[in-house]
């Protein structure tokens, strides 16, 4: 089939990346310590550890990332040569607010986003920010335990306040807390701290403490986002949910029920910040559980006032689930999932699905009906430079151009309405999951190592010039 539409003329291009994963200076500017700063580097099977404080001898990839605090001039320059017309990062909390509940914010901190965005500006680059990327002030977390404590909600109010304010003629495009929903894998600990500081005793259930710390999150969401409004009528306030369809394993009746429940768990949150309410069957599992997640009259409220304009999300992969044991129906992201025998899986075991974006940008937009923003997606790799300092990256041109492709097929042809796509890692830099630099999503190649050894130079990537010739024709040549 030939195409003969386009994406709509004022659809954003760009790229993603997040403040703690490139721009190091960890200490510059007053910067006070995160909890990507307490996180040692890992890698495909040895977990990242989460350390008491800043502990000498460990080695902490985050206090250097790509150095993009000092070469962000360099770097915006080299993405402004793809064309592209926005860009996603994040504000590290900890240099605005360097222990979180501070009531005067850190200039330093202030002025590097102003210059960076400024930087962005110059080349007709929109910057797209989220508030909260998996890097919340390390105090927060020592002083007030995260999430769970609701004084985080002033304090997170009061930051989003001043970004608001101080940037309000530079940004339109904002999201409150990314990947919300990460955290649905309580079991694993680092995404109760990477998404909501939770570092728990064994006497903590961490079922429960998620669910509370999210529903702190939702109100201070919805708080933000009535009163970025207020601010700028104009702003335009996204969710970030990490979106990873659950697909039945058979068409066995217990089978789907059990992917059913696996998308209701795992997207309650887009439910709450883009309706507005709880789903009932939530509330009744908190009853059956004896959970007590303190939901108040006011909150209720407080979230109905307060949902999000857009979805944004990101999308690696789909998930498989099967019921093994059906006499409670619950889904337990670290013990439910099976591989899937139709994809294939890239070396960390994400599962290459572009078939299941479409899916998943029609399944949202039956249950939310709001725009939607891809903010991330990519093929993490090991990329091999040549002498010549080429990287021939063929098969993160595959993952792009097949995701790319049924992603027009969702606009163009189911009719979803798409605010942009921005491919995540758009150059090199540290994997939050792993604090590898090898596990590699870049179209700019930085040559360094998972040790921070290397000249630091960037490259670029064969995809560099495939998706600058997407960027420029508007999403018409993929091929
Ligand atoms: P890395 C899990 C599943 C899907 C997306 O991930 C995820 C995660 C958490 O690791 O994270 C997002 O670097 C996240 C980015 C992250 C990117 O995906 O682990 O928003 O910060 O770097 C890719 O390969």
């Amino acid at each position: 089939m030939t195409k003969s539409y386009k994406m709509s003329k004022d659809f954003l291009w760009g790229g993603a990346v997040a403040a703690h994963q490139l721009e190091g200076g960890w200490q510059e500017g007053k910067k006070g310590v995160s909890i990507a700063d307490i996180m040692t580097a890992g890698n495909k099977d040895t977990p990242r550890r989460v350390t008491n404080g800043v502990v000498d001898g460990e080695v902490y990839p985050n206090h250097w990332g790509i150095d993009f605090y000092h070469t962000y001039k360099e770097d915006i320059k080299l993405l402004s040569e793809l064309g592209i017309n926005c860009f996603r990062t994040s504000i590290a909390w900890s240099r605005i607010f360097p222990n979180g509940d501070e009531s005067v914010p850190n200039e330093a901190g202030l002025k590097f986003y102003d210059d960076l965005f400024d930087e962005c500006l110059k080349y007709g680059i929109e910057p797209v920010i989220t508030l909260s990327h998996f890097e919340i002030p390390y105090h927060l977390v020592t002083e007030y335990g995260g999430w769970t404590n609701r004084k985080l909600i002033n304090f997170f109010e009061n930051f989003a306040e001043v970004c608001f304010k101080r940037y309000k003629n530079k940004v339109k495009y904002w999201m409150t807390f990314n990947e919300i929903n990460n955290q649905t894998n309580w079991r694993e600990s680092h995404h109760l701290l990477q998404d909501s500081g939770l570092i728990l005793d064994e006497k903590t259930n961490p079922e429960e403490a998620m669910f509370k710390a999210a529903h702190n999150e939702f109100v201070a969401s919805a708080k933000v986002v009535k009163l970025g409004h207020q601010i700028n009528p104009e702003f335009k306030i996204g969710a970030m949910i990490a979106m990873c369809p659950v697909y039945p394993l058979t068409s066995k009746p217990e089978d789907i029920l059990k992917a059913q429940r696996a998308m209701q768990t795992r997207y309650y949150y887009g439910d709450v910040q883009a309706l507005g309410y709880y789903p009932q069957w939530i509330l009744n599992y908190f009853d059956r559980k004896n959970y007590n997640i303190d939901i108040s009259k006011e909150d209720k409220q407080i979230l109905k006032d307060g949902t999000v304009d857009y979805i944004g999300f990101s999308y690696y992969m789909s998930f498989v689930t099967e019921e093994k044991n059906y006499n409670e129906l619950i889904y337990d992201e670290q013990n439910d999932l099976v591989s899937n025998p139709y994809v294939e899986a890239s070396k960390w075991g994400w599962q290459i699905d572009p078939v299941g974006l479409r899916y998943a940008m029609n399944w949202m937009n039956d249950r939310w009906y709001l725009p939607q923003f891809i903010v991330e997606n990519g093929f993490g790799a090991i990329d091999k430079l040549t002498s010549e300092k080429e990287i021939h990256d063929d098969y993160r041109i595959d993952f792009f151009r097949n995701h790319i492709s049924e992603m027009e097929k969702a606009v163009v042809e189911d009719g979803v309405n798409l605010i942009g796509y921005t491919p995540w890692g758009i150059i090199d830099l540290i994997s939050a999951s792993t604090g590898e630099m090898a596990k590699r999503y870049g179209v700019i190649y930085v040559e360094q190592d998972d040790k921070g050894n290397g000249s630091k130079k960037r490259y670029k990537k064969d995809s560099f010039y495939w998706y600058k010739n997407v960027v420029e024709t508007n999403g018409e040549k993929i091929n």
